[in-house]
């Protein structure tokens, strides 16, 4: 991932002139704090339309779920607002308040996701089809990003397991891959070569049949708003968070360890198993404390750069139920 780079704030500000609905306001307010405090740092101008149809994502479908409370954090909710207006989606720009502001042009419908590789019912699933497949549950996840920051966010969605065990894995399936969508019209960042596109992440098979991974098609009670991923994403929350690929259109079983967009982009600094390790660093900078957005911070953009740092957990706090898919292995080797 890119360190945030100190950015200052343009003089552009916003015509007084302009009439503005209050809440696309107080959102618009809260970018100007992100600007301030040097980690956003774009022109505000196009900001208005595009963000004011990224905030009607809020109002959008809802989606019905069951609590699942066998998979609930109880640390306070991070606000819908950070967990909306601070992503990282760089087929969207590599700024935080990028996705927000741009992914008013993804299209999450209609959307299909390609089942294939190697397995017995390889399928193509309308995400219509896709939604129905099994029960919605509502779990609530810390997600912890490399970067050194986090989130408490209630996923709607149900076991990635639900999904393979239908499809049927042939013996030779070993790792899960994910793809996700790579489109120029729909996707302003993928003219930027930061990443080789499309965004790729990969599972081994017992990770990807492990209760906790989650495909989700919700949060907050409603549909993926597009910058958090629309239609439907992963969440690995033992994994740092770029493992949790968004938009994704193609699930490919295979028998090797398959290609990882971060990998390739810096294979010493972003493993395939990613496991979040208080214990080892990444080269630049350390793993052993995080930062959770929105909290004790005054709220906005400032969260990032003034929530008190807490310890990371090993494996995200998820250890009792995931450390023995890894019994044996060096995770520094591994990591
Ligand atoms: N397709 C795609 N998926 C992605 C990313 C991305 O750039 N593209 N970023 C990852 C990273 S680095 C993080 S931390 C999480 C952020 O998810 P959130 O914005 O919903 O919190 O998405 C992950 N999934
Ligand atoms: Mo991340």
């Amino acid at each position: 991932m890119l360190i945030p780079s100190p950015k200052w704030l343009r003089g552009d500000d916003i015509a007084a002139s302009e009439i503005t609905p209050r809440h696309v306001f107080a959102a618009r307010r809260r970018l100007l704090a992100l600007a301030a405090a040097g980690t956003a740092g774009a022109a505000l101008s196009p900001w208005l339309t595009r963000e004011a149809r990224a905030q009607q994502g809020r109002h959008g479908p809802k989606l019905a779920a069951t609590p699942n409370n066998a998979y609930v954090v109880t640390e306070k909710r991070t606000p819908y607002e950070d967990v909306t207006t601070y992503n990282n989606f760089y087929e969207f720009g590599t700024d935080k308040s990028d996705p927000a502001r741009n992914a008013g042009t993804l299209r999450p419908r209609p959307w299909q996701v390609a089942v294939e590789g190697l397995v017995k019912k390889p399928k193509v699933y309308d995400l219509d089809e896709l939604v129905k497949l099994a029960p919605m549950e509502e779990r609530v996840y810390r997600l912890r990003c490399v970067e050194g920051w986090s989130m408490v966010i209630p996923w709607l969605g149900y076991p990635l397991s639900e999904l393979i065990r239908r499809v049927e894995p042939q013996p030779g399936a070993k790792y899960v891959q994910f793809i996700t969508l790579a489109d120029k019209k729909q996707m302003p960042g993928i003219s930027s070569s930061v990443l080789d596109w499309p965004y790729s992440e990969g599972l081994r098979m017992d990770e990807a049949m492990h209760p906790l991974a989650l495909l989700t098609f919700g949060l907050y009670g409603e549909v993926l708003p597009n910058q958090n991923g629309a239609p439907v994403r992963v969440v690995l929350p033992w994994k740092y968070g770029f493992k949790s690929a968004k938009s994704i259109v193609k699930i490919r079983f295979v028998d090797r360890q398959p290609p990882t967009s971060w990998n390739l982009a810096a294979p010493q600094e972003y493993g395939f198993y990613s496991n979040v390790n208080p214990d080892v660093d990444h080269p630049r900078w350390s793993q052993a404390t995080e930062r959770r957005i929105g909290e004790d911070s005054g709220g906005g953009g400032f969260a990032a750069l003034f929530a008190p740092k807490r310890k990371t957990l090993p494996f995200n706090g998820y250890g009792q139920q995931v450390a023995s898919l890894y019994q044996g292995m060096d995770l520094r080797k591994f990591f």
